[in-house]
């Protein structure tokens, strides 16, 4: 009993120290009527011209919200994207119209869904990096957001083991 008392304390404390040494934390953002959650992105390969970035947005508010576009400067597109199967084949497609979010609805982008797609990147996005971004909303207008980026095969912010592989039928069109 005693033993497992002082694992636990040594654990927390290396989480705790983990946690102090880690430059940037996913942080939260909140306009009128929206609250986006843990904004990150994955690093990306040498030489990659593409990042897909992730977070979960809420409609706080009584009336449906639509998120349109947005712009960073990291790269030259901040496209709104759609992961779907085709055929047993996963496919992006850009939603040019963006995305409605109802009042209540939480809207989550992952690796395998919803994303926003960085095009043109103009440096490589290095693990424990952050960059800004502005979200553009129909209603709310723009929201400056801070994505952190995450390891290259995370599924979510402060994932510590990595735990997928890129699909290996994947296909990035853009
Ligand atoms: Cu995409």
């Amino acid at each position: 009993m005693a033993r497992t008392g002082f694992m636990r304390a040594v654990l927390f404390a290396v989480g705790f120290v983990a946690g102090l040494a880690t430059p940037a934390q996913a942080e939260d953002a909140t306009a009128s009527g929206l609250k986006i959650t843990a904004p990150w992105a994955r690093a990306t390969p040498k030489g990659a011209s593409v990042g897909g970035g992730y977070m979960k947005i809420t409609n706080t508010g009584s009336a449906a919200e639509r998120l349109i576009g947005g712009v960073s400067d990291i790269a030259s597109r901040f496209e709104i994207h759609e992961m779907s199967m085709d055929n047993g084949v996963m496919k992006m497609r850009s939603l040019s119209g963006g995305i409605e979010i109802k009042p209540g609805q939480t809207v989550e982008f992952s690796p395998s869904g919803y994303h926003v797609m960085l095009v043109g990147l103009n440096r490589q996005l290095m693990q424990g990096d952050h960059f800004k971004a502005t979200l553009e909303f129909a209603r709310a207008g723009k929201v400056e957001v801070d994505f952190i980026v995450e390891s290259i095969g995370a599924n979510s912010s402060g994932a510590k083991s990595p735990g997928d592989r890129e699909m290996p039928g994947m296909q990035m069109k853009h």
